[in-house]
């Protein structure tokens, strides 16, 4: 029997930076569970606009069209649940929050975000977790319009953050200088929500 020397049959996925790709205490999924506290809205509102608020020196308010005229981008990203499921290669298309934030031009003194979905679910982070590389209000997922129970057909991808803090069905960002935390927030859910911290409950 040898007992030295030898590699472990699966090897560890890295990512770039170094960090294992499955966060600790996940698990892979080839399905895409759906999570939602909410009823699944059947349409969205006839007057949804996308409301850009707060702490802005632009604010902005655009109307499904609008919107639908930014620049889009497409992006694949993991996506992690903070329930423990964790989904790979996930590839996004939409409006890259940066296309917003050079438009609303967030204020020095925008340290919070506060999400908002037109179903009233809330969710916080940091403005620097939002203005990120990886961000974006996403209208596609893996080539197909999002469907509704996925937040279609708007939501928002934070993908280096548990996934609650993607909102589905979403309506607005409100800039802000204190942080408000959100729906999940208030109810037991992490405040930042890193997957590589384990930052699930508190
Ligand atoms: N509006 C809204 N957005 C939401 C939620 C929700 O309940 N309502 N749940 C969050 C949670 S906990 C997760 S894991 C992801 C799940 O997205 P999915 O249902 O597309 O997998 O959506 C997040 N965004
Ligand atoms: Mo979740």
């Amino acid at each position: 029997m040898q007992l030295f020397g030898k590699k472990p049959a699966v090897e560890v996925e890295k990512r770039p930076d170094g960090r294992d790709r499955l966060p600790p205490g996940q698990y892979l999924t080839q399905k895409w569970p759906v999570l939602s506290y909410e009823r699944t809205p059947r349409q969205m509102p006839t007057n949804w606009r996308l409301k850009i608020t707060g702490a802005v020196e632009q604010p902005l308010e655009l109307t499904w069209e609008e919107f639908l005229a930014l620049p889009r981008t497409t992006l694949t990203t993991d996506f992690h649940c903070v329930t423990t499921w964790s989904r790979y290669d996930n590839t996004w298309e939409g409006v890259h929050i940066r296309e917003i934030l050079q438009r609303a031009k967030p204020l020095p003194t925008a340290h919070y975000v506060l999400a908002h979905s037109w179903t009233g679910y809330t969710t916080n982070m940091p403005f620097s977790d939002l203005d990120d590389d990886d961000v974006m209000i996403v209208l596609k997922h893996d080539g197909k319009d999002l469907e509704p129970d996925h937040g279609g057909p708007v939501r928002l991808l934070v993908p280096k953050l548990y996934a609650y803090k993607s909102a589905k069905w979403l309506d607005g960002l409100e800039f802000m200088e204190q942080d408000h935390p959100g729906f999940w927030e208030v109810r037991g859910y992490h405040n930042h929500a890193d997957p590589w911290q384990e930052e699930r409950y508190w």
